[in-house]
Order: structure tokens, then C-alpha cells, then sequence
């Protein structure tokens, strides 16, 4: 029987994407593929969640003997674990860590590339089972070969990402990136244990019928929000409408399902949060990269995100992201 060359996985997939560019060191391939591995092994912890009870709560020690640890914190050990024994990576930022961990050894000395990620975003919603993700960015280092990467590495404005992707641990696990080739789709097929593609090319739909934002805050936000909201509740079928407001309080899949189907996505400023909650370096950056990618539109309600020059790791920026033709009626209300 012949091998079925129909489904790619994820490491045939950015193999073949070496093979289109000979003269590609493989590094970022490796680094997709590491990234891959981890998120395979945060997929088998996530969908034990369910069994705390059995495995024990976060702190305490399970049955087997061993530290339970939040599951953001063993995230974090995976993403960071493969990376700091590959040889694709110089160092990485995390949601999770205060400062960036700079690996500093021969081998990632001379690696080209630098993550940032939030390795378990919507954490919060993991014990009443809400889908919850990884998100990262990965950058060309701007220091020195050979020497140890510096914040520099970190600091850069979105638009000079490499790549950027998150994986949803959802009804199945879909790990989604974008090179400026293109965004591609890998859903874990458990029966072999790999990312197969199964969302190839992924183009995000010129409009939508989606907005997503938390109505709790509406008092909160300014006025052109507020106009633009009243405006998608007013929406009917003589202008585009009826529309739908879908708020799952876990940006990955909010951002996920709006990808696919069309949609608005906002985490605007408040008066309590003018800069809003969403971090821009692994949160906004990454998503903006995507959605400019496959046709969409991202910004912090004035400025595009990918033009954002960063000050600190962490900081946080508003953020409005999606389908172009909604991001335009958004930029137009008065
Ligand atoms: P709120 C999850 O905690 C998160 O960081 C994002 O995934 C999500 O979009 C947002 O916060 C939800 O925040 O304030 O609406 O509950």
C-alpha cells in the first residue's frame, strides 16, 4: 500500500517548504517543529484537567509522587524546554516569566531566532473546560551571531515577525501559523500522534456577522466603541446584519472562530484600563501578524499593531482585530 501523500504533516509540510527554498537553513522549519512537539505534550496535560481531582490540584503532589504544577507553569517548562535543547532559538519572552531567559550557549548563540509567547492563554477557563491556547511570535535576531541574544531581539515592532501562531485546545487541537507565505492549518490527528494540514492556505473572510467584545465593560469604553457597538446591535438584513455577538473570554478561540468564519474581535481600553489587558508581544503581535496575513486588519483603535514599536515585554495595548470590511466600518465610526 502506498504511503497516502494526501495528508501532510506538520514536519512534511515545512520539510517540503525547505525543499521550495534551498538555500533555507531548516532553522525555522526545527523551530516549528519544536514548537509542535511541546504543543503536543501541553495538548495530553490540558485534556487531563478534567481529572484534577485524580492528579491533584496545582502545589500539591500526585499520586505518582510528583509536583502538580499550574498548568500555565508546565506550558511554559515545555515550550521552554524544547526550545533551550534545539538549535533554533537564542532565547525566549514569556507571559509567564518576568524577564526574558536568554539561553546562552554555543548552539543557541548562533541561532537565528528569538520566541515570545504566552504558552497557556485563558488559563482561567480551563476548570469549566473552555477551550484555552498557546500563542507565539518569533523573531530574526537583530544582535550579534554568536554572541548572547539581548531585549533588542525581543523589542521589535510586530511587522518584522518571522512567523507567528498559536495552537487552540479546543473540540480537536489545531495548531495554525503564518510566514508571509501564507497561513496554514494543522489539526492533531491522535491516531498517529501529528499535526496533519487540514486547513491549508487559510484566508480570513473580507466581512463577518461576528463581533466579539465583553459587553460587562461597555460603560467603560469611549464613545466611538460604544457608537460602534450600538451600531452592530442595530444591524439588520438592509445592511449586512443581523449580527452576532459570540464572547467566549478566550482570545484564542474568539480570534480562532473569526479567522475561519469572519469577525471582529475588541479588547478596547477602559477608564479602570486605558491600555486595555492584552499584552502586545505575544498576544496582539501575533494575531495581527495572522490576520494581516490571510486579509484582515488589526490595530490598538488607531494605530496598525504591527507598527508598534515596544518598550517593554509586557506591556499591554488595546486591541481590535479581524475582517477588513468590519475593522473599516469600526475605523470609520464617528
Ligand atoms: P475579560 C483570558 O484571561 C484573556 O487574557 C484572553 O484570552 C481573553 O480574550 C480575555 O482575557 C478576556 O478578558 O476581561 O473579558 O474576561
Amino acid at each position: 500500500m502506498g504511503v497516502n501523500r494526501k495528508i501532510q504533516t506538520l514536519d512534511e509540510f515545512t520539510i517540503q517548504q525547505m525543499r521550495d527554498f534551498p538555500n533555507a537553513t531548516g532553522e525555522l522549519a526545527g523551530l516549528l517543529r519544536d514548537i509542535g512537539l511541546a504543543s503536543k505534550r501541553v495538548h495530553v496535560e490540558v485534556n487531563k484537567a478534567g481529572l484534577v481531582d485524580i492528579l491533584g490540584e496545582a502545589g500539591t503532589t500526585n499520586v505518582q509522587g510528583e509536583e502538580v504544577k499550574k498548568l500555565d507553569i508546565f506550558a511554559n517548562n515545555q515550550f521552554m524546554g524544547v526550545l533551550r535543547h534545539g538549535i533554533s532559538c537564542a532565547g525566549i519572552g514569556s507571559e509567564e516569566m518576568d524577564d526574558i531567559v536568554v539561553f546562552d550557549d554555543d548552539i543557541s548563540n548562533n541561532s537565528k531566532y528569538v520566541c515570545l509567547f504566552d504558552p497557556l492563554d485563558g488559563s482561567s477557563n480551563i476548570d469549566v473546560n473552555v477551550s484555552i491556547g498557546t500563542i507565539f511570535s518569533i523573531y530574526r535576531r537583530v544582535s550579534e551571531l554568536g554572541k548572547p541574544a539581548t531585549r533588542e531581539d525581543f523589542l521589535q515592532p510586530g511587522i518584522n515577525q518571522v512567523a507567528a501562531g498559536y495552537v487552540i485546545y479546543g473540540s480537536s487541537t489545531m495548531l495554525v501559523y503564518a510566514t508571509r507565505r501564507g497561513c496554514q492549518g494543522f489539526t492533531l490527528d491522535q491516531s498517529i500522534g501529528e499535526f496533519t494540514l487540514s486547513h491549508p492556505d487559510i484566508k480570513c473572510p473580507e466581512t463577518g456577522k461576528v463581533y466579539s467584545v465583553n459587553h460587562g465593560n461597555f460603560f467603560q469604553y469611549n464613545e466611538k466603541v460604544q457608537k460602534y457597538i450600538t451600531a452592530c446591535q442595530q444591524k439588520d438584513k438592509s445592511n449586512g446584519g443581523p449580527y452576532t455577538q459570540r464572547y467566549i473570554g478566550s482570545m484564542v478561540a474568539d480570534v480562532h472562530r473569526n479567522l475561519i468564519k469572519g469577525g471582529i474581535f475588541m479588547y478596547p481600553g477602559t477608564t479602570d484600563k486605558p491600555q486595555g489587558k492584552l499584552r502586545l508581544l505575544y498576544e496582539c503581535n501575533p494575531f495581527a501578524f495572522i490576520i494581516e496575513i490571510t486579509g484582515g486588519k488589526a490595530t490598538d483603535g488607531e494605530r496598525r499593531i504591527l507598527e508598534i514599536k515596544p518598550e517593554k515585554i509586557h506591556q499591554r495595548t488595546p486591541f481590535f482585530v479581524g475582517s477588513k470590511l468590519m475593522m473599516e466600518e469600526y475605523e470609520q465610526t464617528i
